[in-house]
């Protein structure tokens, strides 16, 4: 019995070992012909790139901005419309953002939370303009053509500001429980809100986004107000 094991247990090792050894045979091996996706796992940004350029670019990093010089440019080009604001970087060795790639990367971000697909707009914000750049729209992403790092806003050409309906936080067009629950989370700095949702947040109109603001929205949910 123990014998059959010990059989087993080699029989395993030699699979996992030939396995392993053919997987990092393929990885190593260049392929012209297929592009390399990189992943930022955070928001879900990807970007397709050829594999010449992925061998330079070791990582895709991404970030939303909600405030700062960056998002005030942005907000007095784009500032009509409730929009969304990334910095996408094409970073290599560690830390050098590369401001031009060599042939350009197709990038899929997943379209913010409550905006409507088909009224979206993609700008690239660059020199003190906003630049309207052409997408496709695959399922609930928005697909376009990078030629390097830069900072990308997703508008929805559907809402202005002012239209905001007060409580729906996550702009989906009725007030509920995910609507405080999104509230909550921003209280407690697992989150952080664009201007335009804190807009929606502060039912309360007090200038501050707590706990109250969610309660008021919870008890709008369950008709007690
Ligand atoms: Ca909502
Ligand atoms: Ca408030």
């Amino acid at each position: 019995m123990k014998k059959a094991f010990s059989f087993l247990a080699l029989f395993l090792t030699v699979l996992l070992i030939t396995t392993h050894g053919f997987s990092a045979l393929a990885a190593d091996a260049p392929d012209t012909q297929s592009a390399i996706t990189l992943t930022e796992p955070r928001l879900g940004i990807k970007a397709k790139l050829p594999n010449e350029e992925a061998f330079k670019v070791l990582r895709l990093g991404a970030y939303e901005i909600v405030d700062g010089v960056d998002f005030e440019v942005a907000d007095n080009l784009l500032g009509d419309f409730v929009f969304s604001l990334f910095n996408i970087m094409f970073i290599r060795n560690q830390t050098e953002v590369l401001e031009q790639l060599g042939s350009p990367a197709q990038i899929f971000l997943p379209i913010p939370e409550g905006y409507n697909a088909q009224k979206c707009a993609v700008f690239r914000i660059t020199d003190g303009r906003a630049v309207e750049t052409d997408f496709t729209l695959n399922g609930s992403e928005l697909s376009f053509t990078a030629n390097g790092s830069g900072l990308f806003a997703i508008v929805d050409t559907s809402k202005k500001p002012q239209q905001v309906l007060p409580g729906d936080v996550n702009f989906d067009g009725k007030i509920r429980s995910d609507d405080a629950r999104l509230v909550l989370r921003a209280v407690a700095k697992l989150e952080t809100l664009t201007p335009f949702k804190e807009l929606a947040a502060d039912i309360d109109k007090n200038g501050k986004v707590n706990a109250a603001d969610a309660r008021k929205i919870l008890r709008i949910y369950a008709k007690l107000e």
